[in-house]
């Protein structure tokens, strides 16, 4: 089973302010260069008939909204999201032999033991745990189920939102048939590009190339991909993982930069909020990484691996300074990120150290 919740930043807005239910809603990230700049993180099914995508510029989606005098721009709330997805996973879990988290708003649940692998038996399921989140939490989710995770995942994107999609082995192929190429997860427009400039359009059409020719195309290993998932196979099972035990925050810096004096003052403000949270929710760290995203969208990263679990300020302030002379070069950086993780829970509270 393959479970995704709908619209889910825009969603959590709606859950603490029904009222605003009737209008678009946009959830913006903003940028901290003045009144529009950012982009659109998400926005609700009624904003999406005026063409709004997430990573939209929040300029154009204000744009394409004009006529709505009534749409709602609003500021993204990761705290608050986090908090209504962890409570929302927590009911998920219940229902799983296995479950396995994949981001805020998605996860994969094996429930053969459950339900002996008998559909009606999973249909239940769903719907009596799409009702208890409906209840408990207030939202709405989508639920795909096969024998595969491939197919699962398709099939809770097929009837979004509030939807159920169950797929049983002997409907894979006649589901897939019908289905656009880009469905497929992984394949995007440039596979697609070079799909149709061999004049084929549907899975119906891709299946007639034979494993050689897909492999030569596009290399074997993402060949082999296209090849097994057309044919709706998949081989991944599904196994436990957990939310990453980490805490992360990213800035957009005012100027574009590659100065390290004035990089480094940014990263040293974002390692002085993380500090404060690990404090007060009494942690503490093994990893240090950070990240520099350039004006060119390109990503880097660097991490290092403490000795030993800290909540000392200093070691997180001097492990970013390091690792931040070891990526920056000349090119220029739009924004700025830390991240701690292997959390763990600060046994030693009195632990003086922790406040310089
Ligand atoms: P849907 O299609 O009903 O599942 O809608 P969402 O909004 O749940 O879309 P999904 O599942 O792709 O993404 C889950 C959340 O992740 C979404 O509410 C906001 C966030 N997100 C997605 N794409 C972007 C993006 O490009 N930028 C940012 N900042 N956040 C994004
Ligand atoms: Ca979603
Ligand atoms: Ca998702």
């Amino acid at each position: 089973m393959h479970i995704d919740f709908d619209y889910f930043f825009a969603q959590c807005e709606e859950i603490r302010n029904p009222n605003i239910k009737k209008h678009p809603v946009i959830v913006c990230v903003f940028s901290n260069r003045g009144n529009n700049s950012g982009v659109v993180a998400t926005s609700n099914y009624i904003a999406r008939k005026y063409q709004i995508k997430s990573g939209m510029p929040i300029t154009v989606a204000k744009k394409q909204l004009l006529e709505r005098k009534d749409a709602i721009f609003m500021k993204s709330d990761y705290q608050y999201y986090t908090q209504v997805s962890e409570n929302t996973m927590h009911i998920i879990k219940k229902y799983a032999n296995i479950f396995e988290y994949i981001g805020k708003d998605e996860a994969y649940l094996d429930i053969s033991e459950n339900t002996n692998t008998d559909y009606e038996k999973s249909k239940l399921m769903a719907n009596e745990m799409k009702n208890e989140i409906l209840t408990k939490i207030g939202l709405t989710c989508s639920i795909g189920i096969s024998n595969n995770k491939l197919i699962s995942k398709i099939a809770s994107a097929y009837k979004k939102p509030n939807g159920l999609t169950i797929v049983k082995p002997e409907d894979v192929n006649e589901f897939l048939n019908n289905m656009a190429i880009s469905k497929i997860p992984r394949i995007g427009s440039q596979t697609i590009n070079k799909i149709s400039k061999m004049n084929l359009y549907t899975i119906e059409q891709l299946k007639k190339l034979d494993v050689f020719k897909i492999n030569q195309i596009f290399g074997k290993k993402f060949g082999t991909y296209i090849y097994n998932s057309i044919r709706g196979r998949c081989y991944k099972v599904v196994k436990t993982r957990e939310p990453a035990n980490q805490i992360s925050k990213i800035i957009t810096l005012s100027n574009d930069s590659n100065d390290y004096k004035y990089i480094l003052q940014n990263l040293l403000q974002i390692c002085k909020q993380i500090h404060e949270i690990i404090i007060s929710e009494k942690k503490m760290f093994k990893t240090v990484t950070i990240q520099l995203v350039q004006t060119n969208l390109a990503n880097k990263t660097a991490s290092k691996m403490l000795l030993r679990h800290t909540n000392n300020k200093l070691e997180l302030e001097s492990t970013a300074k390091i690792l931040l002379e070891k990526i920056l070069y000349q090119n220029k950086i739009r924004r700025v990120g830390v991240c701690i993780s292997e959390l763990s829970c600060n046994i030693n509270q009195s632990n003086i150290n922790s406040f310089f």
